[in-house]
């Protein structure tokens, strides 16, 4: 992929240096991440839930130096991705960390259900968030930043398209409380930075009012709220249309 269009989600020059995000003493999660990105929010999120100790490793795509060394831990280069130092493992993929993270650095919130068709439920929720809400948005927002002559028009109005559809399937689906009842969980770390994302492409309020106020409570959110505000200094490398 050209390296403009790797920066979609993330550009600029670092404003972290790595171990800002030292919170505690026996660290050995290490979280390869960048704060703009949606999907690495997703992953904050649940770390910040339940107060869990890591060190951030922001990930520059912009930076030759910081991408290689990235590319040298995960070759298909994609983040977010956890490294457990403490068991040596590797753990790419926004929703494979958090269902890490619940078995084996469990907090106060529970990101899986224990009931299995719940936890189903979960998993399919929180998947349908990333490749039709995510996904979609990052397809519009991404041809923004391809180089000139490059841009996919029918692509990007399909991907449009697609977004409305699923927004309009969550608006039908969303209640008053969390995606899934009282117990905030993995679908709500997935569809906060989604749906704050999607929002700037198909503003929320005109169509979906349901989920622009789950929006709103899921920004109130402590953890959200601190990762959003961890985002602030990159918002302006943000492809606006
Ligand atoms: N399925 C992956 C998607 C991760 C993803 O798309 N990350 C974006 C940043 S938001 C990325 O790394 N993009 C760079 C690239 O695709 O080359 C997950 O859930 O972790």
């Amino acid at each position: 992929m050209p390296q403009k269009q790797r920066a979609s989600c993330v550009s600029g020059p670092p404003v972290f240096k790595i171990g800002e995000f030292l919170t505690g003493v026996s660290m050995t999660l290490r979280l390869y991440f960048h704060p703009l990105s949606s999907f690495c929010q997703k992953v904050l999120v649940a770390l910040y839930e339940n107060s869990t100790p890591f060190t951030g490793d922001l990930v520059d795509f912009g930076d030759t130096a910081s991408r290689e060394a990235f590319l040298k831990v995960w070759p298909v280069g994609q983040f977010p991705v956890l490294r457990d130092e403490a068991h040596d493992r590797l753990v790419p993929e926004s929703s494979v960390i958090i269902e890490y993270l619940d078995r084996h650095y469990p907090g106060p919130t529970t990101f899986l259900p224990a009931d299995p068709d719940l936890a189903r439920q979960a998993r399919f929720r929180e998947r349908f968030f990333d490749l039709h809400v995510q996904q979609n948005m990052q397809k519009v927002v991404t041809d923004r930043i391809r180089p000139a002559g490059k841009n996919d028009p029918f692509g990007v109005e399909q991907a449009r398209a697609k977004l409305a559809t699923a927004l309009d399937m969550i608006e039908d689906d969303i209640g008053e409380a969390w995606a899934m009842g009282q117990a905030f969980n993995v679908v709500d770390c997935a569809a906060a930075p989604a749906l704050w994302y999607a929002d700037k492409v198909i503003p929320l309020a005109a169509a979906h009012p349901k989920t622009a106020r789950y929006l709103e409570r899921l920004s109130a959110r402590p953890s959200f709220a601190r990762a959003l505000k961890e985002a602030e200094p990159y918002l302006k490398n943000f492809p606006r249309g």
